[in-house]
């Protein structure tokens, strides 16, 4: 089988639901040593995607929804211990704590930004899913942390990243702890809007910035 033609197949392993096909895929990939982030972003993103673009046109209701993300969240357990695996063994690069805001509790992409983050060296420390918008603060005090990265992907709880840089200005703490946003809904021009210091599209983006803001 081609590069493309398991590409194509991780993607609509997850639009039908098929979650052994999804992993065994993952497998695959791990056995013959392929980009693992051009294996998520090329083969599983376009897949869930797909899933959303269907369920927004009707197509798809919310038990499929479901079913998919299980699907992609049991192909990212597969992958995402080896990206994190291939850690580059340096002294870490800064400290992040990370999570999606309250009343979200989408997390299949800040689990892979966290992936990312700490493959490359970072310290993170992940909060989960629907963390309580004060909880990212008191443990990034707690830690001394150099970001707060902050997941949205409901527009209605994208008003949390907005009230997180501002508790942050209210407290003196924005020089010191830099915020960055991201989330499907989430772009640059919103970022830019509430205050953010760095926005990334996915985890690769992510990680650039993160690096970017470290070395100014
Ligand atoms: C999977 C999914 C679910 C799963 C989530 C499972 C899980 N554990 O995460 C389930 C089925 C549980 C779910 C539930 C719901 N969902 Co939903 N879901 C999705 C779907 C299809 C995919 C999301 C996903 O995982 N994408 C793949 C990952 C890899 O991408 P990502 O999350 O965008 O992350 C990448 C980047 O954004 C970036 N990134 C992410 N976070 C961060 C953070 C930082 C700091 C940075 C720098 C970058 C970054 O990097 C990531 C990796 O590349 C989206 C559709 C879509 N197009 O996004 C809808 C979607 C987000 N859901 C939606 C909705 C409405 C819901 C529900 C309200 C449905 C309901 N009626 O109950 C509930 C929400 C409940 C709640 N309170 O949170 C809507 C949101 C609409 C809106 N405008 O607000 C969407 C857009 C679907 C749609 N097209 O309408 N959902």
């Amino acid at each position: 089988m081609s590069k493309e033609e398991i590409l194509a197949r991780m993607g609509k392993a997850i639009i039908e639901g098929n979650k052994d096909e999804a992993e065994a895929l993952a497998k695959e990939a791990l056995e013959k040593k392929m980009d693992l982030i051009e294996v998520i972003e090329k083969g599983y993103v376009p897949g869930i995607q797909k899933v959303g673009d269907l369920w927004e046109r009707g197509e798809y209701f919310l038990p499929e929804l479901i079913t998919s993300a299980e699907c992609m969240k049991s192909a990212m357990n597969i992958l995402q211990p080896e990206m994190e695996k291939t850690q580059i063994q340096t002294q870490s690069k800064g400290k992040v704590v990370i999570g999606t805001v309250e009343g979200d509790i989408h997390d299949i992409g800040k689990n892979l930004v966290s992936s990312m983050l700490s493959a490359n060296g970072f310290e993170v420390h992940d909060l989960g899913a629907d963390v309580k918008l004060e909880r990212f603060i008191e443990k990034a005090e707690e830690v001394d942390a150099n970001f707060i990265c902050l997941s949205a992907l409901l527009t209605t709880t994208m008003l949390g990243q907005k009230r997180v840089v501002e508790i942050m200005k209210e407290k003196n703490l924005s020089d010191r702890i830099k915020i960055l946003v991201g989330g499907a809904p989430v772009n640059q021009k919103w970022a830019d809007n509430i205050g953010a210091d760095g926005y990334g599209e996915n985890a690769m983006v992510a990680v650039k910035v993160a690096q970017k803001i470290i070395e100014e």
